[in-house]
C-alpha cells in the first residue's frame, strides 16, 4: 500500500469518474522469506506491444507479453485464445478484451496463462495478484472480470493439475465510469498457492484463468518462494490502510484548519 494510492483514492473521490492510471495501482509487496522471485506487469499499452493485427482489442493472435517491472524475472504473461489486446494510451494502459454486444460475465471472449519456465529451486510458494476491470455482470447483476466468476488454477512441471488457489484475497475496488467502453469496476484480488505438499520438484508452473467480454487486464503482479507462509489476512490491509487514511485526512484537516488562522 503506497501513499501514492491513497492520494490516487483521494483525487478519485473528488474528480468521480477519474480514470485510474495503471501506474498507480496498489499491488502488494507480500515480503515473503526464504529464495524468492518477481514479476510485474503494468503499463500494458499498445505502443508497448504492438500487436500483429489491428484493431488491437478485436485481434484473435495469441500474444506474450514479458514481467516489464523494475526487478522482474522473466515470466510471461499470455493471451492464449479469444479476442483482445493492448489499448491505446489515450484510452488506457492495459489490455482490453473484445465482447462484441454481450454484457453476460458467463461467456468467456478470451483466456490468458502467466508461465515461469525459471521459478525458484525447492518452489512451495505462488501469490499472484490481479488487477482488472470487470464490465460484464453475473446472473445477479454483479460486474465480474473472469468468467462465471471462475477464479484462476495452477499447472506446474507442464502438467495439467488445475489446482485452485490453496487462499483467495478480496483486496478491494473502485468504480470506474466511461472507461473507454463503458462502466465497469477494478477489482484488486489475490491468489495464493501452497506447493509445499508437492514431492517431485516443481521446476515451471502456468497459471491460468479466463477473461469475461469487456474485461480490462491493468496489471498483473507474481511473487514465488521457496518457503511457504500465507501472507496478511485483507483486514490487515485494510486496518493500515485506514491508519494511513485517517493520517492524510488528519494532516489535510491541520493544513486547512492552520490556513484559516
Ligand atoms: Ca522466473
Amino acid at each position: 500500500m503506497t501513499l501514492r494510492y491513497l492520494f490516487a483514492i483521494l483525487a478519485l473521490g473528488v474528480a468521480g469518474t477519474t480514470l485510474l492510471p495503471a501506474q498507480t495501482l496498489p499491488f502488494i509487496d507480500p515480503n515473503f522469506s526464504g529464495i524468492t522471485q518477481y514479476d510485474g506487469w503494468e503499463n500494458l499499452n499498445a505502443v508497448a506491444y504492438p500487436p500483429p493485427t489491428y484493431p488491437h482489442y478485436t485481434s484473435t493472435d495469441p500474444f506474450s507479453i514479458a514481467s516489464n517491472q523494475p526487478g522482474s524475472n522473466g515470466a510471461m504473461l499470455n493471451k492464449v485464445s479469444g479476442a483482445g489486446g493492448p489499448m491505446d494510451p489515450d484510452l488506457g494502459n492495459y489490455i482490453y478484451v473484445f465482447g462484441g454486444m454481450s454484457s453476460d460475465a458467463t461467456v468467456t471472449t478470451a483466456s490468458f496463462s502467466i508461465t515461469d519456465s525459471a521459478v525458484v529451486s525447492g518452489l512451495q510458494n505462488v501469490f499472484l495478484q490481479t488487477m482488472m476491470v470487470g464490465a460484464s455482470t453475473l446472473p445477479g447483476g454483479e460486474y465480474m472480470e473472469f468468467s462465471n466468476g471462475i477464479f484462476p488454477v495452477l499447472n506446474y512441471n507442464g502438467g495439467i493439475q488445475n489446482l485452485v488457489a490453496t487462499n483467495t484475497f478480496y483486496f478491494g475496488e473502485i468504480d470506474v465510469e466511461g472507461i473507454g467502453f463503458g462502466d465497469g469496476t477494478i477489482f484488486h484480488r489475490g491468489f495464493q498457492w501452497d506447493l509445499s505438499g508437492i514431492l517431485d520438484p516443481v521446476t515451471s508452473i502456468e497459471i491460468t484463468w479466463n477473461n469475461s467480454p469487456h474485461s480490462q487486464i491493468y496489471g498483473v503482479q507474481l511473487d514465488q518462494s521457496d518457503t511457504y507462509s500465507v501472507i496478511p489476512e485483507p483486514s490487515v490491509f485494510a486496518l493500515v490502510f485506514l491508519a494511513l487514511l485517517c493520517g492524510v485526512i488528519c494532516y489535510r484537516n491541520r493544513v486547512l484548519f492552520s490556513e484559516k488562522l
